[in-house]
Order: C-alpha cells, then structure tokens, then sequence
C-alpha cells in the first residue's frame, strides 16, 4: 500500500474544501501553491497527514459521486485528489480496495526497509510523521480480526439450527 504520490499542492484546498490543507511547508522546504508534492509513502493518504481517515475518504466519496474539481483558470484536477489513487482514470472498487487496505493496515508496524529507505531519502521527520498512527482514531488490526471470527461463529451456529 506504499507507493508515490503527486499532487499540485494549490490542489489540496480545493479537494478537501479547506482554506489550510495546501502546505507552506514540505519536507522541510517552503513550497506555494503552485508546487507539485511527491511523497513516497501511504497511498490514499491524500492530504498528507500521514494517516488515512474521514477526509480522505470524502475526496474518494465526492469524486465517486461526481464532483469535478476545477481550478481558478479552468483546468481540471485529474489524479489523486480526483479519487482516481490508482491511476487508471476511473474512480471505482479498486480505489476503494486501495484505501480500505490502506486504512485496515495503519498502526501496524511498518516493513523495516521501507522505513531505512524512507528515512534515507526524507530524513527522520518525515518518517515520524508518516508513521505516526493517531491514538484512538483507528480500530487495531488484531480487533477486527477478532470481531470477524466473532461473526463467521455466530453465522456457523446460527445454520446449524
Ligand atoms: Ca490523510
């Protein structure tokens, strides 16, 4: 689920309908409007924050649902932030499929060598925040594992009658 992000930074805003999503900073650089931001890292984590949640998912719901995002001289925004993750120029189940694997995953503990590779490119601030999970926002992997077995026992039970 890692891999490299690119977006006009100018692009963030208007996606996430927010005046403070575009970054001034990036990577410990001053970036405008008008940047484009590569990230290697989580996928689907499109504003960067370093985790998947609710906003994320409204960029992929409303680009589903067919919103176009147009730009102050006209252009269309195509990518990412048009919830098209994959790249294929559709947003569809793969998309999804792409942020819920995302979004089930974070809070683990990430590969070791994508992390050395990370913080060799990055530095260590970008890794502390890319792998920051935030406390309480997102069910462990190991409870919803549980909670599944929970309900293919009840559902065995329950045709056994
Ligand atoms: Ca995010």
């Amino acid at each position: 689920m890692l891999g490299l992000t690119a977006v006009l930074n100018g692009d963030l805003n208007l996606a996430f309908n927010s005046a403070s999503t575009t970054k001034t900073t990036f990577g410990g650089l001053n970036v405008t409007p008008n940047d484009t931001l590569v990230r290697f890292g989580m996928l689907a984590d499109l504003n960067f924050d370093g985790s998947i949640t609710a906003q994320d998912y409204f960029v992929l719901d409303q680009a589903f649902l067919g919103r176009v995002l147009t730009r102050t001289d006209g252009s269309i925004v195509t990518g990412p932030l048009a919830g098209d993750i994959t790249g294929d120029g559709a947003v569809n189940s793969q998309d999804y499929f792409l942020i819920d694997q995302a979004f089930l995953r974070q809070g683990s503990t990430p590969i070791d060598a994508i992390v050395e590779f990370q913080r060799a490119a990055f530095g260590d601030e970008f890794v502390a925040m890319a792998f920051t999970p935030q406390a309480g926002a997102v069910p462990e992997p190991a409870t919803l594992s549980l909670l599944a077995l929970g309900a293919t026992a009840l559902m065995g039970r329950r045709r056994r009658k």
